[in-house]
Formats: structure tokens, C-alpha cells, sequence
């Protein structure tokens, strides 16, 4: 197993927007989390993945960018973000930048261009059809949408205002990697790179056997021809000169294609997100047609998807981000457990294997939000969906608001808790998106004990990095509750339930206890009975 730095680091990703706001207009700014830099560097985070900040209209919240080059008025200036990446240098924490380039805004200057004739010279910037196939969006629709232009139709797997690029086209590949230059010239350290497994569309576009969303970006929109040939050509053409980090969002890659994305001779990626994980309770329509899954399936996913990168790959492992519910409210339990389910979550993602990104405020412990309307909402996703489900009377409103309050990626969007003064200490303004009603008693002073633990848990990594390369085992894969598993010399015994389980036999000869959610102390010999949300790290 290669030792790499960016397998040895934990990440934090920041959703600018909703991190903390600097100048009074209730939108989350670059001198905002200037401010909580502290923050970052007193939990002990090594890299900060920093959401998109580019020019963008915000059809969907930065993921629609109009210009690369230019930082959202929004957030601040080039010299705001200057200021960040040289402070965040100088106190050793690397930035890793949001690369979307599966797609740009409508408002971008090359669609622009391209719209207008089919033969203007950005024409092929994207993909055109006159006779649409039956491809629908993430979003709800139809994947085509026609311009006035020409009566043609183009392709958009996301909003109709995020066109797809056609990456078969070597001037779009030359255009993102001048791109990828000017930032990485700038000193940031890598890049997430959005749905890059989605970037390779086939020659022509044949209806698909089924318009399940599932079914589609499995068998038809990830993983296209090419996709590994553009990789490959990338990392020849920018990424090999520069000691930096890549890690992939990966919709659709199964386990049988993962090494072909991140094996360390492949030279593509160092890492990806899978979504397996993220997608077990979606239904072949999405998050909305909501499916509910068992605690099995749950650690099947983690050790299958560990198997699948055997000793040449490796996962960037997370348990919610900006698209998905807080972890402590859909893995955990946000009400008679927060603080304990919340610690328990944290020693998961930090003993596992794989390099762990913990999302912004899952070190306060915050929880979904339930707003009472449905106009409380943001997301695009969200009034999309409505708008293609709720007229058909598919679902009443009523019943729908009960599945957002579950599934809405607004989950996580709401801002920062950091105390509980005026909007959480968000704002001094107006936020762009109400703050979680429970804010009083949700903050990061109400949960300094999650903040303390994740810090411990952080530092603790850190020392042992034995642990960050250790193989792993997992044992009693059956049990309804529990999941525990070895790493090298380390063993992790979760309770996942709300249930206390008595005289569970671990079968460990001896050891200490390195970490505990419930401040254990001495070694319990041959069986140990485990609080609800109690996890325990013992070395052997
Ligand atoms: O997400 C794409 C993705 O695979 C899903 O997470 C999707 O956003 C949705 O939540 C599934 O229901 C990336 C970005 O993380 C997301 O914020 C953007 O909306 C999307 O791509 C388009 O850029
Ligand atoms: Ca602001």
C-alpha cells in the first residue's frame, strides 16, 4: 500500500453559502470563513474542499457556473480568496477547489455562442439533437430542452440551465484544463471534481430499455466511452506536473469499475466519493421515491466498497455533504441520542479505512431541518420534482413536504450553528435560507463534547497512522445492532441502535481503550454491554 499525504489527511468540506457570512447580507462569504479559520485549525483538519465560488446565476447554488475565471461577487473578491488559500497555507491546511465541468451555466459565454447557429465555432461545445431520446434529468423532465435559436434540443443531465459539455471535443478538454492550470498556479492543492463519471456521452444517444434515474446513470450516463482515455490525458496534460490531490464524485461507478477510476498506475484519480452509500435508500425515481434500507445492507456497503479497492485504490469516505441529510439525523438518531449518536458516527468515519471528509457542522451535531412550508426551500431539486409530481396527484403535498423533511439536500444547506445568539451567529442579516428552528439548543457551544471528540479522534488518527493504512475485517456482519471490525491492531465495536445490548462477546484477548463515546476506561474482558449509540476503540 502506497503511504500518500492525502491518505493520511481528514477533510472538511465548507458549503460557502451556508458556512458563515461576513458582510451582513445573509449569504456565507471567503473573508466569513476567514474568520473560522481557528475553527478548522483547532479541530485539526488537513484539507478544506472549498463548494464552487466561480461566477454563477445560482440556478443551482454555484453548480452552474458562468465564468471560471471570476469569483462569485457573492462571496467576495480574487484578493478575498488569495487572503484564504495564504492563510489557510499558513496554517498548514491545504484547499482543494470544486472543478464542475460535466457542465456550464446557460449563462456561460461558450453556450451563449453555441445557441445561436449550428454552425458557430462553440456549436460543438455541447451536445445537440433535433430528435431528443428518452433521457431524463437528476432533476426531473426531460433531459433535452430546445432553443428558439435553431429548434434544436441540447443535452442537460442536471437543471436546463447546466447544458452538458460534449468531451469528445478537444477544445472543451484543452478550455478545463487551462482552467485546472490557473488555479493550481494559484497554490490550491486539487480538486473534487463533480459528477466526473458522467463526463463521456456516447455517439449517439439510443432510448434507454428504462426511464428510471437508477437504472440511467448506471447503464447510461456514467461511465461513458472515453471517460478513462480523458482522464489519463488530463493527468498527462496538467495534473502530473503538480503535487496535488484529485478526488472524483462518482454517481454511477459501481464497485467493478472503481480501480479503473483510482488505481494508483491508472494515473486518473487518487480517490472518489462512491454513492452507493448515499443512494441505498433511493428508489429507481431518486431520493424522493424514498426506499427504506436495512442496518445490514448499511455495512455491507462500507466493507464491499473497501473490498472493491483491495490494496491499489482508495475511498474518500463520508457520511452526508451538501447533497444529502445530516448524518446524525438519517445514520444516527438527532433526538433521544444526538450527542452520543454523533460522537459514534464520528469514531466510524475516523477509524474506517479510506481518507474521511467531514461536512460542515457535523462537528456541532446539527441535525435536518422540518420546515412547516414547502416555499421554506430552496432547492432547485426539490421544486423541480414538485412541479413534475405533485399535479399528477402522484403524491399530496402534505405527504410530499413529510419526504423532503427525509431526503432534501436543504437538510444540510441551512447555515452554520455556530451559538445561540441572533441566526446561530450565521449572520447579522437576513440568511438566504432560514436557520434550523433548534438552533437554541443545537450549537457549537450546546455540543462541545461532539466538537471535543471529533478533535480527539482527529489528533488521535494523526499518531496511529498505522491505523490509516491497516487492513480490515469485519466481524458478525449479521448482527441487527452492532458493527465492529479490526484494523491492523485497532478494533472498533459500534452499537448502532437505540437499544443497550448486554454481554456482547467481542472475542479480544486483551487491550486498552483508546477511544470511547461514553468515557470507558479499563478493558472489557471477554464481553462488554454497550450503551445505546456506545463506540468503543480498543488496541489490542
Ligand atoms: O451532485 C450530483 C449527484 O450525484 C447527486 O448528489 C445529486 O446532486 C442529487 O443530490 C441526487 O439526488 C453534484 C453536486 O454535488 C450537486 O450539488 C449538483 O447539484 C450536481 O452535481 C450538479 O452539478
Ligand atoms: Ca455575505
Amino acid at each position: 500500500m502506497q503511504k500518500k499525504w492525502w491518505k493520511e489527511a481528514v477533510m472538511y468540506q465548507v458549503y460557502p453559502r451556508s458556512f458563515k457570512d461576513s458582510n451582513g447580507d445573509g449569504i456565507g462569504d471567503l473573508p466569513g470563513i476567514l474568520e473560522k479559520v481557528d475553527h478548522l485549525v483547532e479541530l485539526g483538519i488537513d484539507i478544506v474542499w472549498l463548494g464552487p465560488i466561480y461566477d454563477s446565476p445560482n440556478d443551482d447554488n454555484g453548480y452552474d457556473i458562468r465564468d471560471y475565471y471570476k469569483i462569485h461577487s457573492e462571496f467576495g473578491t480574487m484578493e478575498d480568496f488569495d487572503l484564504l488559500l495564504k492563510t489557510l497555507h499558513f496554517r498548514g491546511i491545504k484547499l482543494i477547489m470544486d472543478l464542475v465541468v460535466n457542465h456550464t451555466s446557460d449563462e456561460h459565454e461558450w453556450f451563449m455562442e453555441a445557441r445561436k447557429s449550428k454552425d458557430n465555432p462553440y456549436r460543438d461545445y455541447y451536445h445537440w439533437t433535433d430528435e431528443p431520446n428518452n433521457y431524463i434529468s437528476y432533476f426531473g423532465g426531460s433531459a433535452w430542452e430546445q432553443t428558439e435559436e435553431t429548434g434544436s434540443y441540447y443535452l442537460h443531465l442536471f437543471t436546463k440551465k447546466q447544458p452538458d459539455l460534449n468531451w469528445s471535443n478537444p477544445k472543451v478538454r484543452k478550455e478545463v484544463y487551462e482552467i485546472m492550470k490557473f488555479w493550481l498556479d494559484k497554490g490550491v492543492d486539487g480538486f473534487r471534481m463533480d459528477v466526473i463519471s458522467l463526463i463521456a456521452k456516447p455517439e449517439v444517444f439510443k432510448n434507454s430499455p428504462s426511464t428510471d434515474l437508477k437504472f440511467l446513470i448506471e447503464n447510461h450516463y456514467a461511465n461513458g466511452p472515453g471517460i478513462h482515455e480523458y482522464l489519463q490525458e488530463m493527468y498527462r496534460e496538467v495534473l502530473q506536473f503538480y503535487d496535488v490531490m484529485t478526488v472524483g464524485e462518482g454517481p454511477g461507478i459501481t464497485k467493478a469499475h472503481a480501480l479503473n477510476y483510482v488505481s494508483s498506475d491508472r494515473n486518473e484519480l487518487n480517490m472518489i466519493f462512491q454513492l452507493d452509500l448515499m443512494f441505498m435508500d433511493f428508489g429507481p425515481m431518486g431520493k424522493f421515491d424514498y426506499r427504506p434500507f436495512t442496518f445490514q445492507d448499511f455495512k455491507r456497503c462500507w466493507m464491499e466498497w473497501d473490498m472493491a479497492m483491495k490494496d491499489n485504490g482508495w475511498n474518500n469516505i463520508f457520511l452526508d455533504n451538501h447533497d444529502f441529510p445530516r448524518m446524525v439525523s438519517r445514520f444516527g438518531n438527532d433526538s433521544l441520542f444526538r450527542i452520543e449518536s454523533a460522537k459514534l458516527l464520528a469514531m466510524l468515519l475516523l477509524t474506517f479505512r479510506g481518507t474521511p471528509c467531514i461536512y460542515q457542522g457535523s462537528e456541532m451535531g446539527m441535525t435536518n431541518v422540518a420546515f412547516s412550508s414547502l416555499d421554506d426551500y430552496d432547492d432547485v431539486e426539490i421544486h423541480n420534482f414538485k412541479r413534475e409530481h405533485i399535479p399528477g396527484d402522484r403524491i399530496s403535498e402534505a405527504e410530499f413536504l413529510k419526504i423532503v423533511h427525509r431526503q432534501a439536500r436543504d437538510n444540510a444547506r441551512t447555515p452554520v450553528q455556530w451559538d445561540d445568539s441572533e441566526n446561530a451567529g450565521f449572520t447579522e442579516g437576513e440568511p438566504w435560507i432560514k436557520v434550523n428552528p433548534n438552533y437554541k439548543e443545537v450549537n457549537l457551544d450546546t455540543s462541545r463534547e461532539i466538537f471535543d471528540f471529533y478533535k480527539r479522534l482527529i489528533s488521535f488518527r494523526k499518531s496511529y497512522t498505522d491505523l490509516v493504512y491497516a487492513d480490515l475485517e469485519v466481524y458478525d456482519v449479521e448482527h441487527p445492532q452492532i458493527f465492529f471490525y479490526r484494523r491492523g491492531i485497532y478494533f472498533t465495536i459500534l452499537n448502532m441502535s437505540d437499544k443497550v445490548i448486554l454481554k456482547y462477546r467481542h472475542g479480544i484477548d486483551s487491550g486498552i481503550v483508546l477511544m470511547s463515546t461514553h468515557n470507558r476506561k479499563g478493558f472489557p474482558q471477554n464481553n462488554i454491554d454497550l450503551n445505546p449509540w456506545e463506540g468503543i476503540l480498543i488496541k489490542n
